[in-house]
C-alpha cells in the first residue's frame, strides 16, 4: 500500500518522497528541494532539486480544474497523451523533445527530463533574445514529427491505431472554442478585448460575416481532417530554448490533426514577440535587430518547411498513391494554406480571447498597445481571407508589411 494508490493533487513538499519512491534517479539519502514552477494553464509543474549532486528532474501533474479556470474542468487522461507523443515524437525528431522517466496514470504524473539552460522561449523573446537555430530546429521537429505520422508515410493501420490513442476530445474542445468560435461569436462571455479597441473587435470581428464563413470552414478542418499526429499546442510558451538548442515541450493538446496547426501556431506567436520588441525597444538599431530576426525566422520557418518537407516525403514516402506525380505538390498547398488560416486564427484568439499572450498585454503604452493588437488583427484576417496564397516566406513578409507599413 503507497499513499500513491489514489489521485490527489501534490504540493511542493510531498513532490520529493513521490520521486523518491517511484524512481531511483536521485541517490536515496538525498535532501531533496522542490519549488512549484509551472506558469502555463492547466497544471502543476514542479522543479525537484538535489543541491548536493546538482541532479534536477521535473514533475508534472494534472489537476482535475484547469489553473486558469477554476469552473473548466478537463480530463487527467492529458498527461497519458502528453506522455506517449513525447516518446514518438523523440523517435521522430530526436533530441528536440525532454525524455520522460516515468507516467503514473492513477496520479496523472509524469517526471521528465528538466530542461537546465534553457529558457521558456515567451520569457526569453520578452527579453528581446535572438534564437538564430530555432526556425532550422521548429522544423526538423515539425516535418518529422508531423510528415512521418500520416497516411503518407506511416503504415495505414498503425496510423489508425494512433488517431484511437490519441483522441482527446475535452482539449480539442478548448481549441475548437478558444480558437475557432469565441473570438468571433463571443457565446460563453469569456473573451478579454482591450477596452480601446472595443469598437474595432466589434466590427472587424464581431461583425464580419464573411471572416465568421471561412473560420467555420477552418474549424471543420481541425475537427474532420486526421492527417497526422500534430503537438497541438505549439506556442512560444511550450518551447525551452537555448542559443545552440531546442526542446519542444508540453504537447498535451495532442490529436490526429491538420499539421497546419502547428505551423500556423509558431508564426502566429513569432509575430507576437515582434509586436512586443516593435512596441517597447527603445534603442532603434536593438530594436531592428530583434524585430527582423523575428520577421525573417517567420519567413524561414515557412521556407524551411518547404524544402525539408520535400526531401522527407521523397524518402519517407510508402502510400502508392501519394507517388503519384502532382501529389506531393497538393498535399503540399492544403498544409499550407490550413498554415495561414490558422496562423490568423491564433493570432486572433490570443489577442481577444480568453488566453492572451503576455507578449501583447505587457505593452505599457495603452496606444502602442492599441495599435499592436489592430496590426494583429488586420494581418489574422488576411491571413484566413486569403491563406490559399500564403505560399512562401516572402509571402508572410509582405503582408506583415501591408499591416505594419513598415
Ligand atoms: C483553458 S486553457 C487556455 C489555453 O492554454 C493552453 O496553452 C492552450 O493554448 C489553451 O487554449
Ligand atoms: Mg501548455
Amino acid at each position: 500500500m503507497s499513499k500513491y494508490d489514489s489521485y490527489f493533487l501534490m504540493k511542493a513538499e510531498e513532490v520529493p518522497d513521490y520521486v523518491q519512491e517511484k524512481l531511483s534517479y536521485f541517490d536515496k539519502d538525498a535532501r531533496l528541494e522542490c519549488k512549484e514552477i509551472g506558469d502555463g494553464n492547466l497544471n502543476y509543474v514542479f522543479r525537484v532539486k538535489d543541491p548536493a549532486s546538482g541532479k534536477s528532474i521535473i514533475v508534472k501533474q494534472a489537476g482535475e480544474a484547469l489553473r486558469i479556470s477554476a469552473e473548466m474542468h478537463v480530463s487527467t487522461d492529458r498527461g497519458r497523451i502528453e506522455a506517449k507523443i513525447l516518446g514518438i515524437q523523440d523517435s521522430y525528431a530526436p533530441g528536440l523533445v525532454p525524455k520522460v522517466y516515468l507516467y503514473d496514470g492513477t496520479m496523472c504524473a509524469m517526471a521528465m527530463e528538466d530542461m537546465t539552460g534553457h529558457t521558456m522561449m515567451r520569457t526569453g523573446l520578452l527579453k528581446h533574445e535572438i534564437y538564430p537555430r530555432f526556425a532550422d530546429h521548429v522544423t526538423t521537429f515539425m516535418v518529422n514529427s508531423l510528415l512521418r505520422t500520416t497516411d503518407v508515410v506511416m503504415g495505414h493501420k498503425e496510423k489508425k491505431e494512433l488517431v484511437k490513442s490519441f483522441i482527446n476530445p475535452d482539449l480539442c474542445e478548448i481549441s475548437e472554442d478558444l480558437v475557432y468560435s469565441e473570438p468571433f461569436i463571443d457565446y460563453n462571455h469569456r473573451n478579454n478585448v482591450f477596452p480601446p479597441n472595443a469598437e474595432f473587435v466589434k466590427k472587424e470581428l464581431y461583425e464580419d460575416q464573411a471572416l465568421h464563413l471561412e473560420a467555420a470552414k477552418l474549424k471543420f478542418e481541425f475537427m474532420n481532417n486526421a492527417q497526422s499526429l500534430i503537438h497541438g499546442d505549439l506556442h512560444t510558451g511550450s518551447v525551452f530554448i537555448n542559443k545552440e538548442h531546442t526542446y519542444i515541450f508540453d504537447p498535451e493538446f495532442a490529436f490526429y490533426g491538420p499539421m497546419g496547426y502547428d505551423i500556423g501556431n509558431v508564426i502566429a506567436n513569432m509575430f507576437f514577440a515582434w509586436c512586443n520588441g516593435d512596441a517597447t525597444i527603445e534603442d532603434e538599431k536593438e530594436k531592428e535587430e530583434f524585430c527582423g530576426w523575428c520577421l525573417n525566422t517567420i519567413s524561414d520557418i515557412v521556407d524551411l518547411f518547404i524544402e525539408k518537407y520535400n526531401k522527407v516525403f521523397d524518402e519517407h514516402v510508402t502510400e502508392t498513391m501519394a507517388k503519384v506525380p502532382g501529389f506531393k505538390e497538393w498535399y503540399l498547398e492544403g498544409i499550407l494554406s490550413d498554415t495561414a488560416g490558422v496562423a490568423g486564427l491564433e493570432s486572433i484568439r490570443r489577442t481577444v480571447g480568453m488566453a492572451n499572450v503576455i507578449d501583447i498585454t505587457t505593452i505599457p503604452d495603452a496606444e502602442k498597445r492599441a495599435r499592436a493588437e489592430k496590426i494583429v488583427i488586420t494581418l489574422a484576417k488576411n491571413y484566413i481571407m486569403n491563406r490559399r496564397s500564403f505560399r512562401c516566406g516572402a509571402d508572410y513578409l509582405k503582408a506583415v508589411k501591408e499591416a505594419t507599413g513598415k
